[in-house]
């Protein structure tokens, strides 16, 4: 059906004649975009500098031309350069450079006797090249002016993309095809993709990539597969990328002919100096490891009875005389009988002050796994002598995908702007680890790619703008959802396209960027409505592990219960949702005050997260006079519509887009409608058996039986 589909798609773009638009070219899209040739007339630069050539690159591919290098004495010039270069110089800005650090940059005009002089300037490359990006995007979306004073500095200083890419070529919930790294091809052939990916990054200020799985090979730590790593880093390099990878705790065991791996043993120690000896050599940049360790079955230090501090502090000192750091992830959880979402708290704030200076503590946003939503991680206030990392799930695991648009940004937001009260009122996420409420060696942020070899990257022509809010959201932790998804959609969806000479700019507003943008930020809250309202979490389907459908039945005999819906839903005759207030599982006091006891109360506790913390009758009384029962449905119900608005505000966006992207979006967004659906009368029909109620007589019936659906596989696979 829907490779019938495709078909007829492609049958239309060939006989309509239109370029096939796939959206490869992402948000930099400088051919396709007309821009006024006249704001510049003129460049002094470094020609050997890489920032100056990236600007000269793309400023031709929209003007057709390269800008002069010139003199002085040009009416509109613009002059891009490091604070040591001899043309900045003379501008005075050392002092506010030096203080913005080798990422920062200024972009400024200046009105000198009848010229117009535009810097670029930074005290470091990398800062230069951000700069170069900058101005690019605002001539794109034209936003450029001759008053421009722009002062930038990042929020964290290491911004990377985590890839869940195996060594086989497969990725660990990717779903746009298979990983970029071409591994048998290394590190011998080059494929030119990865500069392609660089460059992207790069002009959004990502500064990292960890290239593997945290479920890792020790093979990577191989002198063959070392040369494959070197071979990506000298590539990633000239755009400022680091790399890093993930590795496996037992790697000295079970590559290095060890008897043991244990943190303590001298020989094993030994064993750690040399390898990073080993990857310097070859990589003097190299960024350092990332460590999934005594978790969901990965090696680790509590193998050999010792503590994460332990661990983590053993490869630290490994990578500290070649400046590298270690990420050691706190995504731990047991099958005890604690509440998973207490485990990870539970287990690395009593290390508190044991970690060196060069681990930093990755913590997932949410206390369980990237639901579609969780309060923050606990862990997030809770240590004040250790650095700690947000990591955010990029791809959409458990949240549609590569089939359902979903813009993630606003889940971040909101977990970023969280108040974790560390420090009293303000003390929100974003500045517990940015460094402005404790003085960090490293601040940094990470999230886990999307990117694969489909031709789009990231397999849904939306999801590319979930690549691009992480980076820009690394960069400035302050930026909004709105602001995000607007620039986006003009750099992707530019109306100064060269053939869109049919419509006005402000039609192109009115009629494409308003609506999809609403679309844009409504669709995270309209997935957690026909997927997991009030608060509900991890009730997918177990079949495949897809984690894509619904599945709150999902409990065969055998399977550890922390893996199953309904130890996280627990729907009984009486109510449904997860008590962990004081008189339950207690995680509220994980939280500090006044949180605690704005969770703990179920008067107070934020109905978003009500089942969260809550066990409830199925006639508990919400805010709006319902029971809780008819909320339920009431929300599924909204989300479905929601879709299916969705539905219609893209059909209408047509005249506005290519038609390749249109369709593509179009046919997943049918998708999405229909998987809603088996949502809402899965999750209605399972827990009506329990609530014993009639669902609400205004609301459309369930179109699917209950037996059906238990039966259904819903995942990637059947859509292709
Ligand atoms: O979200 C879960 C995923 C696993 C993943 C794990 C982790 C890489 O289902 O696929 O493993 O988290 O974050 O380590």
């Amino acid at each position: 059906m829907i490779r019938n589909l495709l078909f007829y798609i492609l049958l239309l773009l060939a006989v309509s004649g239109l370029n096939a638009e796939n959206g490869h070219q992402l948000w930099l899209r400088f051919n396709k975009t007309k821009i006024d040739s006249q704001i510049f007339s003129g460049i002094i630069g470094d020609k050997n500098q890489f920032a100056v050539n990236e600007f000269q690159h793309d400023w031709n591919e929209m003007t057709g031309k390269y800008l002069p290098m010139v003199n002085a004495q040009t009416d509109s010039l613009l002059i891009i350069g490091t604070l040591n270069d001899k043309n900045i110089r003379p501008f005075g800005l050392k002092n506010e450079l030096m203080k913005l650090g080798e990422d920062g940059y200024v972009i400024k005009t200046i009105h000198q006797n009848n010229k117009i002089v535009t810097i670029v300037a930074s005290a470091g490359e990398s800062g230069l090249l951000y700069g170069v990006f900058h101005l690019l995007r605002l001539i794109q979306i034209d936003k450029f002016s001759y008053n421009i004073d722009i002062v930038e500095k990042p929020s964290y200083k290491i911004r990377v993309l985590d890839h869940w890419d195996n060594l086989d070529g497969s990725v660990e919930r990717g779903y746009a095809g298979r990983s970029i790294w071409k591994w048998d091809e290394l590190p011998n052939v080059i494929s030119p993709l990865y500069k392609e990916y660089a460059r992207a990054n790069a002009s959004i200020g990502i500064n990292g990539t960890v290239l593997n799985n945290v479920n890792a090979s020790p093979k990577i730590l191989s002198p063959e597969y070392l040369q494959k790593v070197k071979a990506i880093a000298d590539q990633l390099r000239p755009f400022h990328i680091k790399v890093y990878f993930s590795i496996n705790f037992a790697s000295p065991s079970t590559i290095g002919g060890l008897k043991t791996s244990d943190p303590l043993d001298l020989m094993v120690k030994k064993w750690w100096n040399d390898k990073a000896n080993e990857i310097y050599k070859l990589i003097p940049d190299f960024g350092g490891f990332l460590v999934k360790a005594s978790s969901e079955g990965q090696p680790g230090p509590q193998d050999f009875g010792r503590t994460h501090a332990d661990g983590a502090n053993m490869l630290a000192d490994a990578l500290k005389p070649h400046g590298g750091i270690v990420m050691w992830r706190a995504f731990v959880y047991s099958a005890s009988k604690d509440d998973r979402a207490k485990q990870a708290y539970n287990e690395f704030v009593p290390l508190d002050g044991q970690f060196k200076d060069n681990v930093i503590i990755q913590v997932k946003n949410g206390p369980i796994d990237f639901q579609p939503r969780e309060p923050f991680s606990p862990l997030f206030g809770a240590m004040k002598k250790t650095s700690l990392m947000p990591e955010v799930e990029i791809t959409q695991e458990y949240l549609g995908h590569s089939i359902q648009l979903v813009y993630l940004s606003t889940m971040w937001e909101e977990f970023l702007k969280s108040d974790t009260y560390q420090e009293g009122i303000g003390s929100t996420v974003a500045r517990t680890t940015d460094g402005s409420i404790f003085p960090q060696k490293y601040t940094a942020i990470a999230g886990v790619a999307n990117i694969g070899l489909d031709s789009n990257w990231c397999g849904h022509q939306f999801a590319q703008a979930n690549w691009y809010a992480f980076g820009r959201l690394a960069w400035n932790n302050k930026l909004t959802s709105d602001q995000i998804a607007d620039e986006w959609l003009r750099l992707t969806f530019s109306p100064k396209e060269k053939k869109a000479a049919s419509f006005t700019n402000t039609d192109w507003e009115k009629n494409f960027l308003t609506p999809v943008k609403q679309i844009m930020l409504e669709s995270r809250e309209a997935a957690i409505h026909y997927s997991m309202p009030l608060g509900l979490h991890h009730i997918f389907a177990g079949l495949n592990n897809t984690h894509y459908g619904p599945g709150p039945w999902w409990a065969p005999k055998g399977v550890r219960v922390d893996w199953t819906p309904p130890y996280y839903h627990k729907a009984d005759t009486f109510g449904i949702g997860f008590d962990r207030t004081h008189s339950g599982s207690d995680a509220v006091s994980q939280y500090h005050e006044p949180l605690c006891s704005e969770f703990n109360d179920v008067n107070t506790c934020p109905e978003i997260y009500l089942l969260w913390f809550h066990h409830l009758p199925w006639d508990y009384k919400m805010k709006d006079g319902r029971i809780l029962w008819d909320e339920l449905c009431y929300t599924y119900e909204k989300g479905l519509n929601e879709v299916r608005q969705f539905q219609k505000t893209w059909d209408k966006v047509e005249p506005y887009v290519d038609s390749q992207r249109f369709f593509e979006v179009q046919s997943k967004l049918r998708r999405q409608c229909r998987d809603a659906q088996i949502w809402k009368d899965g999750c209605l029909l399972y827990f009506q058996q329990f609530s014993k109620r009639p669902i609400p007589y205004d609301i459309e019936r369930p179109v699917h039986d209950l037996d059906d659906l238990m039966k259904i596989k819903l995942n990637l696979k059947d859509h292709n």
